[in-house]
């Protein structure tokens, strides 16, 4: 072997150390109640990130502004008993005719991304023709994020809270069925009963959610239950009828109902996020504050008091458990108001105040870990045009799109408070937005998108130096 060989075996040994030693890593968490948005982000993610070589709408990100990103691929996720994220299906969607959003989600699913790119630095960039990025992201119903909040919860505690809720006369008039039951605390466990009014209580989280539009309900595994269907550890329900006097026993109906429920904390809820959520590095909230503006009163308030707690939860100032998981790494926070596209542009700043006023104790804490935060709105999939309309010889600002049933819209949505509405502004209702179907979109370009590039920029940019 020539000297010149061997010295050329090293080089390229050398500059594969250096290209591995490179790689880099990036897990992000996207989080967000149900219905957020968290599906459509990361649909929306990754099919900007695989049209990013060639016709990228990504202006305001760095590195693809300067051409320094020079694609994404998919690639086998590390862990290869979940599935995969199912973005060929919700593209598919998008791309129907009719056009359609992606399904709502139903269990747990990975997808990891492999990003070539040019460093900025010159000698990075002497040593090797290029660097990688591994981008790893979760999704996963947004129904099962509140129960994160109940890990911090005792029995009584949890059941305190659920007997605050049924003073609303609207949960509780739906409660009638299982609040009617007669039993107490010290009644001897009967396995049947207990299945039978945890069955007409879940029916009444789902007429919650359904009918009510509500976002807490808990246990979230009870309204969407995935592998666990019919697993009694699914069978419990509050403590809400007359307090137990005496301490509750082995075998009677209280000790059981609370073993249940300390069971469902420490391992379906912990096992989750312990094996899903381990390792984040970054992290995004996705906020849909505009369909609660539209519901009302009673579903803004209930959307207010989800989020709360699980920023709660996230305790990033906290020394708990949810902080040896995330925070020692999480560097970034992201919390985003989504699907701007429902609103004219005008109102996008009070639209991120708004926002702002609903996490700022969350992002107070944030910021006092050392967390860098942002707050933004965005559409992953715009899903209007901004045009114009006329009314009474006025013109003003409207948004055009085709409305879920078919029907080509105009119209103007209305203003978006700055700050949680007041009695005033309710009892105003000048507020209704209306559901848009996608735009139609050619499958070779990448989707239209309200400020996705700033996320991004956001939540990568430092990563692709
Ligand atoms: N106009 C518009 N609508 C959006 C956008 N993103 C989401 N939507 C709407 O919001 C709905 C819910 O979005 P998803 O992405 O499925 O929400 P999710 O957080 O994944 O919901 P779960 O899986 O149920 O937790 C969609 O079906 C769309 O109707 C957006 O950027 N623009
Ligand atoms: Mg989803």
């Amino acid at each position: 072997m020539s000297l010149e060989h061997t010295l050329r075996r090293w080089q390229e040994k050398a500059t594969d150390v250096v290209n591995r030693g490179l790689d880099r890593h990036v897990r992000l968490a996207v989080t967000g109640l149900s219905r957020s948005g968290k599906t459509a982000f990361i649909t929306a993610l990754v099919n900007q990130l695989e049209h990013a070589a060639l016709d990228a709408r990504l202006p305001q990100w760095e590195a693809v502004r300067r051409g320094r990103l020079l694609g994404a691929r998919r690639v086998p996720q590390l862990n290869h008993h979940i599935p995969t994220f199912a973005y060929e299906r919700g593209m598919q969607a998008l791309l129907g005719e009719p056009p359609a959003w992606p399904e709502a989600t139903r269990g747990v699913a990975e997808i990891r991304l492999e990003l070539r790119y040019q460093s900025r630095h010159l000698l990075r960039r002497q040593l090797a023709e290029h660097s990688t990025l591994y981008l790893e992201i979760v999704d996963y119903p947004g129904e099962w994020l509140l129960d994160l909040p109940l890990l911090a919860l005792s029995f009584e505690q949890w059941s305190e809270q659920v007997r605050a809720q049924l003073a609303r006369p609207a949960l509780r008039e739906l409660a009638s069925d299982w609040l009617e039951t007669r039993w107490q605390a010290t009644d001897p466990f009967d396995e049947g009963r207990v299945a039978a009014v945890a069955g007409t209580y879940t029916a009444w989280l789902h007429r919650c959610k359904d009918e009510l539009g509500l976002h807490l309900i808990q246990p979230g595994r009870f309204v969407l239950p995935g592998e666990y269907a019919g697993a009694p550890m699914l069978q419990f329900v509050p403590w809400v009828w007359q307090a137990p006097e005496a301490e509750c026993g082995a075998g009677s109906l209280y000790a059981a109902l609370r073993d249940r429920f300390e069971h469902y904390k420490q391992h379906l809820v912990k096992g989750f996020y312990e094996q899903h959520f381990a390792g984040f590095d970054r992290q995004i909230v996705l906020v849909d504050c505009l369909q609660p503006l539209n519901a009302g009163p009673e579903s803004f308030a209930d959307m207010q008091q989800a989020l709360s707690r699980i920023m709660e939860s996230f305790s990033y100032g906290k020394s708990n458990w949810w902080r040896r998981l995330f925070s020692p790494r999480i560097d970034k926070l992201l919390l985003v108001a989504s699907k701007a596209d429902h609103v004219t542009p005008e109102q996008h700043p009070a639209l991120v105040s708004l926002l702002q006023s609903l996490v700022r104790g969350g992002r107070g804490q944030a910021h006092f870990e050392g967390i860098e935060t942002e707050c933004m709105a965005l559409a992953s999939v715009r899903a209007t045009e901004v045009g114009q309309g006329q009314s009474g010889g006025h013109t003003f600002p409207a948004l055009k799109g085709t409305g879920l049933d078919g029907q080509p819209l105009l119209l103007f949505p209305g203003e978006v408070p700055a700050t949680p509405p007041t009695a005033a502004w309710w009892q105003q209702g000048s507020f209704d937005f209306q559901s848009f179907r996608p735009l139609p979109m050619a499958p070779h370009q990448a989707m239209p998108h309200v400020r996705l590039d700033a996320a991004l920029e956001f939540l990568l940019g430092d990563k692709l130096v």
